[in-house]
């Protein structure tokens, strides 16, 4: 019943608008990530039996406290993945998708990332299936996931050019196959991106289709740890907090933060972020606020065409 009043949402209908830029009209509504969404749950219960998660009651939909921009949430899990979520913003000025995948701690799969923030003059994207484990010293794991990935990767990064230098540590938790750009608004660079994101949605679908669950218990632990490391990282850092925090105030962030978007961070493990990232413990104990300890870095993408990282990376 859920699935169906929620995938409602995609049919109602959205006020248009015209913005005028540099002298030529921009169809602002162009840009709704909407059809993403649809998509995805399309395609998900084609590969799949979804079902409505646990979480879908008390994440549904939020009102900024301005009122002027709607928050949607979906949940749902499925056989190998524990959950796949959704949250969209839409306001007058801004539209943003915050979509992911997470297999369940038997899979070493990587987690399906799909961040878009789109204003009347930019969009900020990172598309990625990012990797569980350290693709940059794991090469076994890198070899298993991306290889095969490469050509798919390329074709898209010649499209989206690299967005220029981001947060260090950020780095870590992506593939060779990233998609980390910024384009003004255009209706070409949103196809590619919309073809992008369906193309690598698709292959993330093969990957766990094919992927076998582990059995044995430690690899399982390391599973369940490299999750819970990411979670824990994304919801202490990820860039999208502030923009959160003004729309929906601190608390409700937080929460919303804490046990719908990086849901996991209360069951998958218990280390703390500051145990995770020790760099980031204040003299009195508290976490650094920065976002940052190393600084920016990564003017070009640091991979090569075969998958190789050729940035350098400090700790
Ligand atoms: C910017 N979002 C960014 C940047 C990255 C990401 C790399 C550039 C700034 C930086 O280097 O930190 C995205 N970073 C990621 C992702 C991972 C990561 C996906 O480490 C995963 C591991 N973005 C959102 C949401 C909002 C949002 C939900 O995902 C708003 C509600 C906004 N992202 C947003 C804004 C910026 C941004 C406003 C530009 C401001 C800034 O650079 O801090």
């Amino acid at each position: 019943v859920v699935l169906s009043t929620s995938v409602g949402v995609f049919s109602s209908t959205h006020s248009c608008w015209w913005r005028r830029r540099k002298g030529a009209s921009f169809h602002v509504s162009a840009i709704s990530y909407k059809k993403f969404i649809g998509f995805a749950l399309n395609e998900a219960k084609r590969q799949t039996h979804l079902v409505p998660s646990p979480l879908q009651e008390q994440f549904n939909s939020m009102i900024s406290v301005d009122g002027k921009a709607e928050l949607q949430m979906l949940s749902f899990q499925a056989p190998k993945i524990r959950l796949l979520r959704s949250m969209s913003i839409e306001t007058e000025v801004m539209q943003v998708l915050d979509f992911a995948v997470f297999p369940e701690p038997e899979f070493d799969v990587p987690i399906f990332c799909a961040n878009c923030f789109s204003t009347s003059s930019t969009n900020i994207v990172v598309l990625d299936l990012n990797p569980l484990h350290d693709v940059i010293g794991r090469r076994d794991y890198k070899d298993r996931y991306y290889k095969s990935l490469m050509p798919l990767g390329l074709k898209y990064v010649e499209l989206l050019p690299w967005g220029g230098k981001l947060t260090s540590e950020s780095l870590k938790f992506f593939s060779p196959i990233v998609l980390w750009t910024r384009f003004s608004p255009s209706q070409d660079r949103f196809d590619i991106l919309y073809s992008a994101f369906m193309d690598y949605y698709k292959a993330w679908f093969e990957l766990i289709k094919q992927a076998v669950g582990e059995t044995d218990a430690s690899q399982i632990m390391s599973n369940r740890e490299a999750q819970h490391r990411y979670l824990t990282w994304r919801a202490e850092k990820d860039p999208g907090h502030r923009m959160l925090t003004k729309l929906i105030g601190e608390r409700s962030s937080k929460e919303l933060l804490r046990n719908f978007l990086f849901n996991g961070i209360n069951e998958l493990g218990s280390r703390t972020f500051l145990d995770y990232f020790p760099e980031y413990c204040c003299e009195d104990g508290t976490i650094n606020e920065k976002r940052s300890i190393i600084g920016k870095s990564f003017e070009n993408r640091p991979w090569d065409k075969r998958g190789e990282f050729i940035g350098k990376i400090s700790n």
